[in-house]
């Protein structure tokens, strides 16, 4: 049996709680600052996430909220330069520490570099996020810690798309199979799992009602010693929080039954 090699890390939910506080603030912002009246509630963002990409995401609330708003010249690029706004006001306050990663993910992120694990990044964000987000909060040299930090436009399709994850495998020059992946939300999963990935999932707020099968193991957040994460589905023999043990855990059961696990 290959031993596990490299785990790949969604950003947005999964590395920290990105969306509430984060992106749907961003986007208020630069709505505001276009003179748009437009204001996305909590709840309304949870109802708009079912839609990946912020761009994608404005295109769809045009749609279906404001259907006769006709935006001044060319439609693409009037939502592009709203969402590059959108870019510039995420990134302030991500640098201005307004979200923290969650519980476990710098822990396990040291001990995958201490262990020769290798590290990727597969997600939907704008890599200026991604940049802003992990020398704010992981480490000011954490970019170099992965080998691969693929996102946002950089593939066709974002997901459920399996696009990005086929991405980050091809440049890795890895099989599926070596891998492990961690991901919060269903469009994650579905993306992952098409990639023939096994996944581990962690719950947020937004994404907690979510269906999870075909995960490898679904807990409500990593833990620490001193944090013990909850098990939602699946099986972390005796493992309180999620290490490096309880990964090769996963990846061996996930090689004998050849079947996901949840
Ligand atoms: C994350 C997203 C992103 C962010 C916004 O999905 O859907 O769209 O909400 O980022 P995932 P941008 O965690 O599944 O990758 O505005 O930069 O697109
Ligand atoms: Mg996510």
């Amino acid at each position: 049996m290959s031993k596990l090699q490299a785990l790949i890390f969604d950003v947005d939910g999964t590395l920290a709680d990105t969306e509430r506080d984060g992106h749907r603030v961003a986007f208020n912002r630069a709505f505001a600052e276009a003179g748009l009246d437009w204001d996305w509630s909590v709840e309304r963002y949870g109802e708009l996430l079912s839609v990946t990409g912020g761009k994608e995401r404005i295109q769809r609330y045009l749609t279906t909220d404001h259907p006769n708003f006709e935006p001044p010249g060319d439609r693409r690029e009037w939502i592009a330069a709203l969402h590059k706004a959108k870019t510039a006001h995420y990134t302030q306050l991500i640098e201005a520490s307004v979200v923290p990663l969650r519980p476990g993910v710098k822990r396990l992120l040291q001990a995958a570099r201490e262990q020769g694990l290798r590290l990727a990044i597969a997600t939907t964000t704008t890599p200026a996020n991604v940049t802003a987000l992990l020398q704010t909060a992981l480490a000011p040299d954490s970019l170099d810690w992965f080998e691969v930090i693929a996102a946002g436009d950089i593939v066709p399709a974002k997901k459920p798309a399996p696009d990005i994850y086929h991405y980050a495998l091809q440049a890795m020059q890895l099989d599926p199979q070596d891998c492990l992946a961690f991901e919060d939300s269903h469009a994650g999963l579905q993306s992952a799992r098409q990639a023939a990935l096994a996944t581990v999932i962690t719950v947020n707020g937004y994404t907690q009602a979510q269906d999870f099968t075909g995960a490898s193991l679904v807990i409500d957040h990593l833990g620490e010693p001193d944090l013990p994460f909850k098990v939602l589905a699946g099986e972390t023999g005796k493992a309180q929080f999620f290490d490096l043990t309880l990964a090769e855990f996963l990846h061996n059961l996930q090689h004998a039954s050849g079947v996901p696990t949840v």
